[in-house]
Formats: C-alpha cells, structure tokens, sequence
C-alpha cells in the first residue's frame, strides 16, 4: 500500500511511523488510520524491526484528535466505519509485540493522546501539549483514554483532565508522570532514536516478554502476574537469544542478538 497520510522508515531494526497530515495537524482520518494499521502489520511481520517510534510531522502537532471535519459529516453507517478503523488501528497498537516509543512533538489531544498512551512510554519536546478534550465535544475519549490514562497517572489526574478537556504542558504532563523525559524540539527524534537504538540492541524474543508480561501483569493481581511473568521468562530461557546473551557474558564478549526463533 503506498502511503499518502503517514510515512514509515525502517532503519537498523528501529521502524520511525511519522503522521503526515501537518496542515490538518496530522488529524485522524479514515485514509490515515487505513494507512497506519497497514504499516503496523508489517511491522508487526518483520522479525528485523525491534522497536517502533510515533512520531507527528511538522512543528506544531504529534496527532491533535480525530478529524472533526471528518466525523461532523459522517452518516450513521460511515460512523461506524470509522469506529471500526479506529478500533482496528488503536488495536494494531496495542497489539504490537515489541516497544513503542512517543516522540510527541507538539499537540497530543483526543485521539492523539490516547495514541501515545497506547505506546509504551512518552518522550515529548518541551513545546508539547498534552490533553483529552472529547468532553468539549459532547463525547468521551474512545481509544482506551478512559482506561490508560488512569491506569498511568491515577484515577483523579486522569478525571481531572477528562472531565475539563483542559491541555497539559510537557511539563505539567512529566510531573503526572504521562512523559517520561523532556528536550528541546531539535533534540526529541534524536534522544528518541538513541533509546529505539539501545532497545533494538537487544533481544527481540526478550523484549517481546518483558513487555507482554508487564503488560498482562498489569491488569492482573500480583500472584497471577508473578505467574505470567514465570512463564514468559521459562520461555526466554529457551530462546537462542538467551544462550548468547549468558554465554557471551561468561566469556566476557558482547552479546549478538540474532533475535532467530528458529535456531
Ligand atoms: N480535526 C481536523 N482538523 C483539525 C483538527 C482536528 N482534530 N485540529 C486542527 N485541525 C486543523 C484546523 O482546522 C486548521 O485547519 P485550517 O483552518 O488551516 O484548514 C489547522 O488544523 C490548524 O489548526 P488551528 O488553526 O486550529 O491551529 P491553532 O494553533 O489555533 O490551534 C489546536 C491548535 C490543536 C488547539 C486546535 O486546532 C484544536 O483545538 N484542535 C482540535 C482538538 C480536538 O478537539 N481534537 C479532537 C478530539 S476528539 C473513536 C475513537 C477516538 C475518537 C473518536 C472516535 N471511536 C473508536 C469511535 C477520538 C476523538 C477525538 O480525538
């Protein structure tokens, strides 16, 4: 599928997915939501690429929302067309094996917040803005920001925002604890793409764990998750990976990750 609404690099086992709607502040719509759940499942295919970067075209906005003029003009049946895009593409997300990383790089409201919350941490530039105003909309965030957002930064900051619709500095963001780390717009895909860099050095079958079973973990009570987080780390034990990485540990070498499930 080519590409018209977002652009997707693949580099050194790092993928950069870019929304590429800059006029439209890389609004949501049914074309880019196509688009980017396409990408993802290539991603998700390719057993080279190790970790994802989110990333927003132009200075002003990672993703500020689903495209409003889109969906004022959207029948009842198209509506639902939408939901399901919608649904498919925040799926795709969530769903994805390895780590993604936000570089938020401006505005991040609605659907775009919810976007960034779905991967697994948040970079922001020091210009980013972040918030949930489907309320001043007369809906309700529909991408999980109702159940992420709390889940990350507590039940009362996350109602705060969602029952005001009010932004967030990057600043007001990382001290709720929504961004981990803050730069200087010229810095954010850099700092970004060091992390993706130290991340995709590393094993994929235990990167795939490490993330499945904080993220099983989560929504489970704590014996379960000891349980799930058992099996998964039985299973990397057995990986191809797990033998390099020990074994080059004791004959004091640097791990080579082939990351080959096969072998
Ligand atoms: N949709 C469409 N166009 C948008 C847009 C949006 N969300 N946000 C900005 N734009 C467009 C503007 O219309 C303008 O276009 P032109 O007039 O130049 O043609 C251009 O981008 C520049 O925007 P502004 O002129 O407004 O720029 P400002 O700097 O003055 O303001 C702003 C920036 C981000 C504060 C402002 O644009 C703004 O408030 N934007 C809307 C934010 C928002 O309310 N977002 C939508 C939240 S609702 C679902 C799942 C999820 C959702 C829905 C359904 N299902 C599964 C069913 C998600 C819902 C949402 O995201």
């Amino acid at each position: 599928m080519a590409y018209t609404s977002i652009a997707l690099t693949c580099e050194n086992g790092i993928a950069t997915l870019t929304f590429n709607r800059p006029k439209a502040l890389n609004a949501l719509n049914a074309t880019l939501l196509e688009e980017f759940t396409d990408a993802l499942a290539g991603i998700s295919k390719d057993q080279a690429i190790r970790v994802l970067i989110l990333t927003g075209a132009g200075e002003k906005a990672f993703v500020a929302g689903a495209d409003i003029t889109e969906i004022a003009t959207l029948s009842p049946l198209g509506a639902k067309q939408f939901a399901r895009r919608g649904q498919e593409a925040i799926g795709a997300l969530q769903g994805l094996a390895i780590p993604a990383i936000a570089a938020v790089n401006g505005y991040a409201l609605g659907g775009g917040c919810e976007m960034a919350l779905a991967c697994d941490f948040i970079y922001a530039s020091d210009t980013a803005m972040f918030g949930l105003p489907e309320i001043n909309l007369g809906i309700i965030p529909g991408f999980g920001g109702t159940q992420r957002l709390p889940r990350l930064v507590g039940a009362n900051r996350a109602k705060e925002m969602i029952f005001t619709g009010k932004h967030l500095s990057a600043a007001e963001a990382k001290e709720i604890g929504l961004v981990n780390k803050i730069f200087p717009p010229a810095e954010l895909l850099a700092a970004a793409a060091e992390t993706a860099k130290l991340i995709a050095g590393k094993g994929r079958a235990s990167l795939c764990a490490a993330k499945q079973s904080v993220d099983q973990g989560l929504n489970a009570d704590l014996t379960t998750g000891l349980a799930i987080e058992r099996d998964a780390f039985a299973l990397c034990l057995a990986s191809p990976d797990a033998k390099e990485g020990t074994g080059a540990f004791l004959e004091k070498r640097k791990p080579v990750f082939t990351g080959d499930l096969n072998s």
